[in-house]
């Protein structure tokens, strides 16, 4: 039997990287990956095909699906928050016009095959906008319709992608004569910081929780660029895998929402450091808080309300603090390095 198509773009960032290895060893899905870099050795082999390109590259796009029945598309290129910050425009071009080029690609592979494509996008906690670090210290867990403002590019573009995901998804084409059967399925999970053994992060804000680990696993000295107090929520990567694929496999009349927070523990900059502590002790961490990041991280929440996940689709972390740490996190780390 045929398997499956899946598209995955980024396919060399953090989460394609852990997304292909999971269905990969699954193996009931033909990988078809999309990453402007090279990708990792490691996963390659799991990709038929892989194709080194840009999401901005219509041409490449539209040869996609002329020659795959692509079923669900995990879209997860994107520039982040802070590398986002160094050139805005360039971000926006990225993050929003790609975003729209893979819609439109859906909508063309949906007509095609006359099937639903299921669109899976991670949006993260950035899509929120806290005013004053006040109001964060007393807010707790934000609801997904709360503080909506995002103070960074990559922030606007994520929140912004939502709401194209759910046109696409109820009203694209509504004016249209031939208005099209709805064909898109548009699922979206708002991400905290995540956290992999096996790659680092880079361009982000919340990097600060998973370099000050891998940084402490390499025996070099890490200077965290937040303060001490600063509290932000995070999940391993195993546990945001799993979301996306239970999220695809939610059956769509059990989703009241077309966008989920979704969270497994929130800690201080403070408390990562003494459980590095406790795994390196001779991990070396100083804190000299960088003004612009420091604002960015102030305006993120630090607990995300994650119950209509919970409610709809049985979301449940795998990973509390304790087990993050001492069952996925610290062994991996220590193998790799
Ligand atoms: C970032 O820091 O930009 C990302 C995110 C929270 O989406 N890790």
């Amino acid at each position: 039997m045929r398997k499956e198509v899946v598209l995955i773009t980024g396919a060399n960032g953090e989460i394609g990287h852990g997304l292909i290895s999971h269905l990969g060893q699954r193996g009931d899905v033909q990988i078809v990956a999309l990453d402007v870099s090279p990708l990792d050795e490691s996963i390659r082999g799991y990709c038929h095909p892989f194709i080194q390109g840009d999401i901005l590259d219509t041409m490449l796009l539209g040869r996609l699906v002329a020659e795959y029945e692509i079923r669900t598309i995990y879209h997860l290129a994107s520039i982040l928050s802070t590398k986002a910050e160094y050139n805005p425009e360039t971000a926006h071009r990225v993050n929003v016009e790609g975003t729209l080029n893979l819609l439109r690609l859906a909508v063309e592979q949906a007509a095609w095959q006359g099937k639903t494509v299921k669109f899976l996008y991670p949006s993260s906690i950035a899509a929120y906008g806290i005013p004053t670090l006040e109001l964060k210290n007393q807010v707790g867990k934000v609801k997904e319709e709360q503080y909506l403002e995002p103070f960074t590019m990559y922030g606007c573009n994520k929140l912004y992608c939502e709401h194209l995901g759910r046109y696409y998804t109820r009203h694209y084409r509504q004016l249209a004569a031939d208005k099209p059967r709805n064909n898109i399925d548009f699922r979206c999970l708002r991400f905290p910081g995540l956290i992999s053994a096996v790659t680092t992060p880079t361009g982000g804000t919340s990097d600060y929780g998973p370099e000050m680990v891998h940084y402490a696993a390499r025996g070099e000295a890490y200077n965290c660029f937040v303060r001490k107090d600063t509290r932000l929520p995070f999940m391993m990567m195993p546990d945001a895998v799993r979301s996306l694929l239970e999220l695809e496999a939610a059956p769509r009349d059990k989703l009241s929402k077309l966008v989920y927070n979704i969270t497994s523990f929130s800690l201080t900059a403070e408390e990562f450091h003494k459980i590095v502590l406790e795994h390196f002790p001779d991990a070396k961490v100083s804190f000299q808080p960088h003004l612009a990041r420091q604002g960015i991280v102030d305006s993120w929440p630090q607990d995300v309300d994650d119950s209509a996940a919970r409610y709809d689709w049985n979301w449940k972390p795998e990973y509390d603090i304790n087990r993050a740490f001492k069952e996925y996190l610290i062994p991996a780390i220590k193998e790799k390095y």
